[in-house]
């Protein structure tokens, strides 16, 4: 494996087209392709729009034309072998006269991987790995879900210094501040579904849209899950125009997320209360927690999280903290702390 300093760089100007702003989230990876040259010079590039839209390299190739032949491909995903939405784009760069082919991360979706193979059972110099954990991290919870057949799930919630998250009388509303409510719309636009529960649904009636005041930008609402059996009375705002909505009906986290991956979501962005939160933690299917915590104090009220069957200290539940960040409103007494770990 060698790469030349042009690739790495065309590499990192890929990473940068993958993760162009606009791009709607969905079944699909981001993924950008440049076409260099023998002298390393850029010749096209191109990056993929969203499910059922031309990919990077059908793209860059398009863009290219005849200045195709020659070149050498470099992409951020290998090479697709199939025909789903779109044609294969192993034919395409063999069709279009490519010499080298050079990728991020090896595709683990299995319907369409092999194009590495394909390329060079054609003759076609194939080297893959550069800059591999990059690739990975512009489709982190897409990468995830395909290698584990299931949504990558963030576990977020917002708590009292002594683990509350709503008062004795059951008011909840204003725990985290306003920057920290902001950050979550910002977290909520990154994912491709929001999951809560019946009983969240019933008693907090959250709406659970990206709502225009925060500023995200945003091309699509994610979609709003709620799991459970519970009949639930009508005009609750979860199910208002302003995004889509589903119903799971099943109380088993495994089942729910398998769901959601069928409708095509790799994202999953839990929200729901204590037991919902308590039933996936015991069921090992939180992946990464987002707490925010605020510097109050309620001494009674409802627990952040339901019983996780652990009785004694031994058996608690440890997790990796990866980023610790102050969020801060109009004044110091408002500073939030969010923490992010990873779960399970
Ligand atoms: C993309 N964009 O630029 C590349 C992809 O049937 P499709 O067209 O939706 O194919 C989706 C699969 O193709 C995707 O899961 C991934 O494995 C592969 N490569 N996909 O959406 C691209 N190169
Ligand atoms: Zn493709």
């Amino acid at each position: 494996m060698g790469f030349t300093a042009g690739e790495t760089a065309a590499m990192r100007r890929a990473l940068v087209l993958a993760q162009s702003p606009g791009v709607p989230l969905g079944p699909n990876p981001r993924v950008g392709c440049v076409l260099l040259d023998d002298s390393g010079t850029e010749v096209a590039e191109g990056f993929h729009r969203g499910a059922g839209t031309a990919h990077a390299e059908a793209d860059a190739l398009l863009r290219a034309g005849d200045a195709a032949r020659g070149t050498t491909a470099v992409v951020t995903l290998e090479p697709c072998n199939h025909t789903g939405r779109t044609g294969p784009c192993a034919q395409a760069l063999i069709a279009a006269g490519v010499r080298r082919v050079v990728f991020a991360q090896a595709d683990p979706n299995p319907q369409a991987a092999g194009g590495a193979a394909t390329l060079r059972a054609a003759g076609i110099e194939v080297d893959q790995g550069l800059l591999e954990p990059d690739a990975r991290r512009v489709n982190r919870a897409w990468t995830f879900a395909l290698d584990h057949g299931r949504p990558f799930v963030t576990w977020k919630f917002a708590t009292t210094l002594d683990g509350r998250s709503a008062a004795a009388d059951g008011t909840s509303r204003w725990v985290s501040s306003p920057a920290a409510r902001r950050d979550t719309h910002l977290l909520r636009g990154a994912c491709d579904v929001m999951l809560v529960g019946t009983s969240t649904v019933e008693v907090d009636d959250p709406e659970l849209t990206v709502r225009d005041e925060f500023d995200v930008p945003l091309s699509h609402q994610p979609l709003r899950a709620v799991m459970g059996l519970r009949d639930l009375p009508a005009g609750r705002r979860v199910f208002n125009e302003r995004a889509e909505s589903v119903r799971l009906l099943t109380r088993d986290p495994q089942a729910a997320l398998q769901q959601l991956f069928e409708l095509d979501r790799r994202h999953v962005f839990l929200e729901g209360g204590p037991t919902l939160a308590a039933s996936f933690l015991r069921a090992g299917l939180v992946d990464e927690i987002v707490t925010y915590v605020a510097p109050m104090l309620l001494g009674a009220g409802r627990a952040a999280v339901g019983d996780l069957g652990i009785t004694t200290i031994a058996q608690a539940r440890h997790f990796a903290v990866t980023d610790v960040t102050a969020l801060t409103s109009h004044d110091d007494s408002d500073t939030n702390v969010r923490i992010t770990m990873r779960g399970n």
